[in-house]
């Protein structure tokens, strides 16, 4: 496997960072996950976009442009003969001293990894996914701006760990004032009597691309969408729930603390939403070549 490294693509096994990275010392950097479909990177600009805000959010400058770096994913993909798969993007604050101060950190480092995820089992996207709402809560806007996609993932990590314990593979994560806010690594989106509803980002959501793409093919399919906050009651009483993210792609989920949501199967319009969506990954995005 070649990892692009700060301006090189190098075999796997040289794809190193110092261990006084602030990246790795304080969690003190961002990141992306991309997707490609059949030879192309879907959403590629938007996701480079998202980096480059995150970025600017923790006052970090990156010495490339938007469209360089596109590039620079799009070589990554290339060298590694890859047609379908999952780009990690990272961008952390280099290395510095020991001790927070991230002005000592001189340059930023970045790497490019294109490979393979899968976030769920496949028979899940059959058959449903049963959540847990977890204790774990988002942090407040004002400890950590949930729109930063950073590399301070421990509060998803634990609310993973929290689900796992409880024999479910995803959970609910609730902001400060009770709100639902999304899944570790997911938006949540609801059906009810015909109309979507989604979080709001200021609840606590990450701005995703791939929410973005479902209220965009909820307006071609002629579904109306609303964003407002959710309780875990909206969810209980919904029709439909699924969940969006690059990794995950849309997945229906079926079970909201053991209760059934909706018929407790995977519902006429989560399939719609995931039809819709494959057609436009396989269709649309960047060539690789
Ligand atoms: N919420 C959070 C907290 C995320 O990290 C999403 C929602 C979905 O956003 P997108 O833009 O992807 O539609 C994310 C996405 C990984 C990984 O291992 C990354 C995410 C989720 C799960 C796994 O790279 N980020």
């Amino acid at each position: 496997m070649k990892i692009w490294l700060d301006g090189h693509l190098v075999d796997e096994a040289d794809a190193k960072l110092s261990v006084f990275d602030h990246g790795v010392l304080y969690g003190d950097g961002v990141f992306e996950g991309i997707r490609f479909y059949n030879g192309r990177i879907f959403r590629l600009e938007q996701h480079i976009r998202r980096l480059f805000d995150s970025a600017r959010a923790i006052i970090l400058e990156l010495p490339w442009s938007q469209e360089e770096v596109c590039e620079f994913t799009r070589q990554t993909v290339a060298a590694n003969g890859l047609n379908d798969g999952y780009i990690r993007l990272v961008v952390t604050r280099g290395s510095g001293g020991l001790g927070l101060n991230p002005y000592l950190c001189p340059k930023p480092s970045m790497f490019i990894i294109a490979s393979t995820i899968q976030l769920y089992p496949k028979e899940h996207y059959e058959n449903g996914l049963s959540i847990i709402t977890c204790a774990t809560r988002r942090p407040a806007p004002s400890a950590l701006m949930p729109q930063v996609k950073s590399l301070n993932y421990l509060n998803n990590v634990m609310a993973k760990v929290e689900a796992i314990q409880a024999g479910a593979l995803e959970a609910l994560m609730l902001n400060e004032q009770g709100y639902v806010a999304e899944c570790t690594g997911d938006n949540l989106f609801i059906l009810k009597d015909g109309v979507v509803h989604t979080p709001l980002i200021s609840d606590g959501a990450l701005d995703g691309i791939t929410r973005a793409v479902i209220i965009e093919l909820c307006g071609k399919l002629g579904i109306e969408v609303v964003e407002r906050s959710l309780t875990r009651y909206d969810i209980f009483i919904a029709d439909e729930c699924f969940l969006t993210g690059t990794a995950a792609e849309v997945i229906p989920v079926v079970a909201l603390d053991r209760r059934k949501i909706g018929s407790g199967q995977p519902g006429e319009t989560t399939r719609r939403l995931l039809k819709a969506f494959h057609e436009l990954a396989m269709s649309t995005g960047t060539s690789i070549n």
